[in-house]
């Protein structure tokens, strides 16, 4: 019995079209039409102005905890704007962009980061799950979704998000090779933010990309400049032609970074340097779309300006909006009825806690 090389030819593609300074490679431009660009940099500019006030009314205490997609708003329009609207979405915790994408009001997010069930509702017809706390549970769901689809013979995919620290959970594997094997029409975008918590990428996994990973399973696998709308967009729409035509799944990673906080309970000066940050401020992709958007003469410094300004009255208003609806929502200790048939001691304690809580602090 000979010991023989098996020889394993793999290779993983890189696809990035706008440069640092917003300039398209031409012959890579997926010429996007118009209002869809126009929707993309809308949607961008008004998930990062809406973290910005979810910091501070979480600071005010008006809302718990939250994760802010800054930074992120690329890798998530990019993706989700490449996907038909009754295609199937599956979040984790940071994919305010993409649910405002959706149709899910800000309203609903702030109720929901408020503690009130009803925030977390998905409005009719709307074809998404609800936020996913446990670290990479909703991808076996997302298969699920999508093995139910084939079954089904309906022509819908599947777009799921999670991060970088999800590939080293057995869901993210388990997912994975289901997915291939039963050839589902999936989608796995992997946001690597570099960091999962405190935990950098470089800690995370000896791989040199988080993409190969869809090798071992046999699925194709792409690492796109997760902070270019244009590139995320266009690995997206071939992952869907091709989960469209029965050719199975495909994973994304988008190189990209957290640029806020891990969630509001976090402080990143303690395990991650200025320096390391100003850098990547510099490859912000809300900047370097709007250069773009500005070359091609779709949108010009005064629109921006105008649109600044729609956006913040939008953002105040939606809690104008809570605070009409917050009075004939139930108490949010309401989370604590529906789990046990017998409330165990340490969930009662959790429950007085927060009952207390509530009444020093007017609710
Ligand atoms: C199963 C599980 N383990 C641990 C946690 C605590 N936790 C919340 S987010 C997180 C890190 C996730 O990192 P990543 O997947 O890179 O996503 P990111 O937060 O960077 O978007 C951890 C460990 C959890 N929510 N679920
Ligand atoms: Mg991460």
């Amino acid at each position: 019995m000979p010991r023989k090389k098996i020889k394993l030819e793999h290779s993983v593609e890189y696809l990035s079209i706008l440069d640092e300074k917003g300039k398209p490679d031409k012959d890579l431009d997926p010429k996007i039409d118009k209002d869809t660009l126009l929707r993309m940099h809308r949607t961008m500019l008004l998930s990062r102005r809406f973290d910005e006030y979810q910091l501070r009314w979480q600071k005010q205490g008006r809302i718990g905890t939250f994760a802010p997609a800054k930074g992120q708003e690329a890798s998530q329009i990019g993706s989700i704007a490449a996907v038909e609207d009754d295609d199937w979405m599956v979040p984790s915790f940071r994919e305010t962009s993409v649910a405002l994408w959706r149709g899910t009001p800000m309203s609903g997010l702030l109720l929901f980061n408020a503690g009130y069930n009803e925030g977390g509702e998905i409005p009719e017809g709307q074809n998404d799950l609800p936020i996913s706390i446990p670290v990479a549970s909703q991808i076996t769901e997302a298969v699920g979704i999508a093995y139910a689809m084939k079954m089904q013979k309906k022509d819908r995919l599947v777009v799921s998000y999670f991060g970088d620290g999800a590939t080293s959970e057995g869901d993210f594997h388990e997912a994975l090779n289901f997915s291939q094997v039963f050839n589902t029409p999936n989608i796995f975008i992997c946001q690597n933010n570099q960091w999962a918590i405190s935990v950098p990428r470089e800690q995370q996994t000896e791989s040199r990309t988080l993409a190969q990973k869809a090798l071992a399973y046999g699925m194709p696998g792409i690492q796109v400049d997760g902070n270019d709308p244009l590139a995320v967009y266009t690995a997206t729409r071939e992952a869907a032609e091709r989960a469209r035509k029965g050719d199975g799944p495909t994973l994304i990673e988008c190189v990209t970074y957290r640029l806020s906080v891990h969630t509001t309970a976090d402080d990143p000066g303690k395990y991650r340097d200025e320096e390391e940050e100003e850098k990547w401020e510099e490859r912000d992709p809300i900047p370097r779309f709007q250069q773009y958007l500005k070359d091609r003469r779709i949108l010009r410094k005064k629109d921006i300006d105008a649109l600044e300004k729609e956006i913040d009255d939008e953002v105040k208003s939606a809690w104008d909006e809570v605070e009409e609806q917050i009075e004939s929502l139930d108490d949010p200790l309401v989370m604590f009825d529906h789990l046990f048939e017998e409330r165990p001691a340490y969930l009662e304690e959790q429950r007085q806690t927060m009952k207390q809580y509530r009444e020093d602090n007017d609710g």
